[in-house]
């Protein structure tokens, strides 16, 4: 019921944040690239294999100056993997403590997300992904945040050979659905979600340009291959973007959506990262993904603040000069000097600068050692921690689970009509 939202609105009121004046608006106007990176983690990022960098595109871009990359940006997915990426990069809401939000809310739920509230802003929006448009409830879900257009499967020709594990092969896949943004009036925000780098990460023995680890974990050693597969797609990306000139127009956003290598894979973990004794701190501080925010003019740099998939939202729209004051969302700008560095992951454990907690058990962040006797601080740090990530998670579950945004248009905002959308490819 309506009154359910109260404690929501009041949550969020409290957690506003001051805006950063050196950035707040400075990719006005815009065109914004989303790019969907398939369970890339952060430690890929400048990491060698056999003699050679694994992704040295993405190196390039998270080092170039005028990049602002995160290096503590922390993924948050439970159980729905992507679609828990999505919903907080589109939405600012957690994913579900089970199951799939897009599967579950998508279809019938309001919402005020990204496309939605560009559209506002005089943006065209699209998505693309060469999948099946069924997949975690995409079709239905992106009518619901409001895209004008989702280019899936059917949209893109069949060639053989051309798909590997969950669709088309990222550089077929790039390629093809720039050709189809090129096209849209502008701005426009696109998102485009790649998909070669997933598990078990097989690749055709033509596009195997690095060999495989040697963990002995079969499903582990082939994930540098098609990293570095989808580091060369996004390269051919980049080298397109300059050719069709929009790389003066356009903000490059790039985002790891989950971890590849989950923490039942500790010992191959173990290997390819030097850990010894990989435990559940590690797993945990492997959970950071890339967040790189690509612009020419852009003051870049890697900036070291805590962060996740949460987050991106505000700090994208504050960028795009779009004020979210009015805006239900859990995240805070990262580059607002009140940024609470907090980071929720979706069963309740979290990262501070200082303190991690994973399960009942706390480190120190940094250097792992874990905390036994705590001192009085330590145990306000983590009572505070504690404390606001549960709210924030539960308040969170409970919009979702309400559809409570059915009962608050923000100022301003115009309501998504679900049934002005239709993604089928008319055939002549
Ligand atoms: C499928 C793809 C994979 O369309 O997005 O989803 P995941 O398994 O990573 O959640
Ligand atoms: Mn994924």
């Amino acid at each position: 019921k309506a009154s359910d939202l109260d404690s929501v609105l009041a949550y969020v009121k409290n957690h506003q944040v001051s805006k950063n004046v050196s950035y707040y608006g400075k990719a006005k106007g815009k065109n914004v690239f989303i790019i969907h990176l398939e369970s890339f983690q952060q430690f890929l990022i400048d990491y060698k294999w056999d003699g050679q960098e694994v992704t040295p595109n993405l190196n390039k871009i998270y080092h170039e100056n005028n990049t602002l990359s995160f290096d503590n940006f922390f993924n948050q997915v439970g159980q729905g993997k992507t679609a828990d990426a999505e919903m907080m990069l589109e939405n600012s809401l957690f994913g579900l403590p089970e199951g799939s939000a897009m599967s579950t809310d998508g279809t019938s739920n309001t919402f005020q997300a990204a496309p939605a509230i560009l559209d506002q802003q005089g943006y065209t929006t699209a998505a693309a992904h060469g999948d099946v448009p069924s997949f975690w409830n995409r079709d239905n879900t992106y009518k619901s945040w409001g895209y004008d257009y989702f280019f899936s499967k059917q949209y893109f020709p069949k060639v053989k050979d051309g798909e590997v594990g969950y669709g088309m092969k990222d550089k077929l896949f790039l390629k093809d659905a720039a050709s189809y943004v090129e096209q849209l009036p502008q701005p426009f925000y696109a998102k485009l979600i790649t998909v070669t780098n997933h598990y078990p990460y097989t690749l055709d023995k033509k596009n195997q340009t690095i060999s495989k680890t040697d963990t002995g974990d079969k499903t582990v050693d082939g994930y540098v291959q098609t990293a570095h597969y989808l580091d060369q797609s996004i390269g051919e990306f980049m080298a397109w973007l300059q050719k069709s000139g929009l790389d003066k127009s356009s903000m490059v956003v790039f985002y790891g959506d989950h971890y590849g290598i989950s923490d039942n894979h500790k010992k191959a973990m173990a290997k390819l990262t030097g850990i010894k004794d990989f435990n559940d701190y590690n797993n945990a501080m492997y959970q950071r993904v890339p967040f790189m925010i690509h612009m020419d003019g852009l003051q870049g740099g890697i900036n070291h603040t805590y962060g996740g998939e949460i987050d991106f939202l505000p700090t994208l729209l504050h960028l795009l000069g779009v004020d979210t004051a009015n805006n239900v969302m859990f995240g805070t700008d990262l580059l607002s000097a009140q940024h609470d560095q907090t980071v929720a992951f979706r069963n309740g454990d979290w990262v501070t600068p200082t303190i991690t907690k994973v399960g009942s058990s706390y480190y120190s962040t940094g250097s792992g050692k874990e905390l036994k006797n705590l001192s009085r601080s330590q145990k306000q740090v983590i009572d505070t921690a504690t404390n606001k990530v549960t709210t924030e998670l539960s308040l969170s579950d409970r919009v979702l689970n309400g559809d409570l945004l059915r009962f608050y248009t923000p100022s301003g905002f115009k309501k998504v009509d679900k049934t002005k959308y239709n993604y089928n490819l008319k055939k002549a």
